[in-house]
């Protein structure tokens, strides 16, 4: 079972307790007024998030049936969080891929009620000696989730070093959708990144929305604004807006990169797709010592029995 540490010696609020997950893994139980989450102290990850309404009763997060919940291996779903790398890390091919912060035991600095009823739990990560060993930098990670009628999560690093730090982040997000093949997106129009195959084709996507056939993958420079998931099966659509974020991933497995992954079931590829908020590649952060950088999502479901969402 992995070691977990928490630095607040408040009393958690009502709502709020600890327990265990699969294979001891500590976790962060909520039960809000508006919604109900769960939250890992194992790389700060939230797995699982429901709004009372809006949500048509199903959980907004996907999480894999196959997640492993071994020391040092990611969680297969919920909200990862990538850190100080994205994807496999070209100057060291053996180092795990998407950085280090989402395999790490964070500590809980704060657990709240916020003034409108919302839940609001602060973890941190502060780099051991494994971390400097692969990123010879200092550091502060201080992750904020609120759990309320949305979800919001906020992301603040922190430059302990002498130096200027260069680093990529992501909230990694797995969305529970019925089908993937019948769900669209609206809101990432405009030049993007194909990198299905582990090419980099700059393609262009229209006006329209975004349907899913095949595996996709792709990284949009530069988009900053709100992505809409539409999903007439469940009769709902999920919000993904966000600051702090420069880019924005794409991302479903399909049915042949679904079988190559372990911790993920060959039929569990129709129901999720990841709209991932981040900083990468071109787009990584550069922070000056001392400063501190944020990004933050905010995600929320609406009945699509409305008008959807402008
Ligand atoms: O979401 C973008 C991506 O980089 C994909 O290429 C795929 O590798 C996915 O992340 C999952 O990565 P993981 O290391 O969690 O299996």
């Amino acid at each position: 079972m992995p070691k977990s540490t928490s630095r607040s010696d408040s009393p958690l609020p009502g709502g709020v307790r600890f327990e265990e997950g699969p294979k001891g893994f500590r976790r962060l139980a909520i039960h809000g007024s508006d919604a109900e989450a769960r939250i890992y102290l194992h790389g700060a990850q939230v797995a699982h998030f429901r709004p009372h309404r809006g949500a048509r009763d199903h959980p907004l997060l996907f999480m894999s049936r196959q997640s492993c919940f071994d020391t040092g291996q990611p969680i297969r779903g919920g909200v990862p969080v990538i850190f100080p790398w994205f994807g496999s890390r070209r100057d060291t091919p053996s180092a795990p891929a998407h950085g280090l912060a989402r395999i790490r035991e964070w500590a809980l600095e704060s657990a709240t009620q916020t003034s409108d009823g919302a839940i609001a739990v602060t973890l941190v990560l502060e780099p051991d000696e494994g971390f400097r060993s692969a990123w010879p930098f200092d550091f502060l990670l201080r992750y904020r989730v609120e759990v309320g009628a949305a979800l919001t999560m906020a992301l603040e690093v922190t430059n302990r070093s002498p130096q200027c730090i260069r680093f990529e982040e992501a909230l990694h997000t797995y969305f529970a959708v019925s089908d993937i093949r019948h769900v669209t997106v609206d809101g990432l129009h405009g030049p993007y990144v194909d990198t299905v195959g582990g090419r980099r084709d700059l393609k262009e996507h229209g006006p329209g929305p975004i349907h899913f056939e095949a595996e996709t993958d792709r990284i949009y420079p530069g988009h900053r604004s709100r992505a809409v998931i539409r999903d007439p099966a469940w009769e709902r659509y999920i919000v993904v807006e966000k600051s702090g974020s420069d880019a924005t991933v794409l991302w479903n497995p399909w049915a042949v990169k679904a079988r190559a992954m372990p911790d993920f079931g060959d039929d569990e590829w129709p129901s999720m797709l990841c709209i991932e908020t981040g900083n990468v590649g071109d787009q990584a952060v550069s922070l000056p010592p001392g400063q501190i950088h944020r990004m933050q999502a905010v995600i929320h479901a609406e009945e699509a029995s409305g008008n959807a969402p402008s």
